[in-house]
């Protein structure tokens, strides 16, 4: 008899093709999850709510992850301000509301450390969410993911629905999108100081004055801790102890600027590093307090400078 106790469950994994869905969707397989559904989005547009509860009634899963999502770094999110609350709260309503129509009998949501106030203490408790104002540069996406943790916490209290939310940090690994325009600070870092290496450039310009601080956490870790979660965390554990989410994260930051050193060195680029202070900050600091998930018995493993070796190796193996 297997000791998992979800093994056998029919579950849908919502996003599975993007970074944070291809680590769930490897790690769930290599933990014996045999029984997924997944659909790819010219199938399955999220963002319908009647194709969604057509996909639900048909498919009738017991489990969902959410990871589906409009996501992006600084840039992306401050300019496709519309897109990213009205995409992310309609996929993240659908899927929710059908989940519930169809009796899925647990649900865990993904949603970002965005989510806390732009200037609270750290590291960032579970209990400061909504205890002042956000970012202004992902406010749309901050507010969507927001409405995704009380989704899952109001439709626990009125209706005992086992869902609820966990609050990654910055992620990044292999699937990460490496376009300069659209992408998170690490995986746009790796390809410019690749590319400036290639091309024999002297400088690398960057965003910002490099001074906030960030915590990275590899993807697959993630997805370590999500299976965790899914399989030893119900609702009730949380709700039940007044708390709403979980953080997951590393629980250790770093500057922009030491990060920049950092993949330097791996990738091998000797020139400078220029600042291009006409770009956005964004927030100073989110360094996630990690203390309750580690309580409930999971930590992250992976060390930065590992994890960016693989992203790095993996970036190789697809750009050469
Ligand atoms: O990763 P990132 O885009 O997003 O930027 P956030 C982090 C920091 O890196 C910012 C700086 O201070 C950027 O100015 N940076 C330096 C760069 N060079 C670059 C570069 O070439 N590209 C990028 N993208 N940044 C996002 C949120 O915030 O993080 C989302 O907008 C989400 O909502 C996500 O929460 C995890 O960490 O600032």
């Amino acid at each position: 008899m297997s000791e998992l106790k979800y093994i056998k469950k029919k579950i849908y994994l919502a996003g599975h093709s993007g970074m944070v869905g291809s680590a769930i969707k490897r790690c769930l397989k290599k933990s014996g999850y045999d029984n997924l559904v997944y659909q790819s989005i010219d199938k399955l547009d999220l963002i319908r709510q009647e194709k969604v509860e057509e996909f639900f009634a048909h498919e009738k899963p017991e489990i969902v992850i959410v990871a589906a999502a409009r996501v992006g770094g600084i840039l992306a999110n401050n300019t496709f301000r519309a897109q990213f609350i009205y995409d992310n709260l309609m996929i993240e309503s659908n899927l929710i509301h059908s989940s519930y129509l169809n009796k899925v009998e647990k649900l865990i949501f993904l949603g970002s450390s965005c989510i806390y106030p732009k200037l609270a203490n750290q590291p960032l408790k579970e209990e400061y969410l909504l205890s002042d104002y956000l970012e202004y540069t992902n406010e749309p996406y901050a507010v969507a993911k927001i409405a995704g943790i009380k989704l899952c916490e109001n439709y626990y209290k009125q209706y005992g629905c086992n869902y609820y939310s966990i609050m990654p940090t910055n992620l990044y690994g292999p699937n990460d999108n490496f376009d300069l325009n659209t992408s998170h600070v690490l995986p746009a870092l790796l390809r410019k100081f690749h590319e400036a290496k290639m091309n024999n450039k002297s400088s690398v310009t960057i965003w910002g004055t490099g001074k906030p601080l960030r915590e990275f956490m590899y993807v697959d870790d993630l997805a370590k801790g999500l299976c965790y979660l899914m399989e030893n965390v119900e609702a009730k554990d949380l709700y039940d102890n007044n708390l709403f989410f979980l953080n997951i994260g590393t629980g250790k930051d770093l500057t922009i600027a030491e990060l920049a050193k950092m993949i330097s060195e791996i990738v091998g680029f000797k020139g400078d590093v220029v600042y291009d202070q006409s770009k956005p900050d964004g927030t100073p600091r989110k360094l996630l307090d990690v203390s309750r998930i580690n309580k409930l018995g999971w930590k992250a493993k992976t060390d930065l400078r590992d994890g960016i070796k693989k992203t790095y190796e993996w970036f190789l193996a697809r750009n050469n």
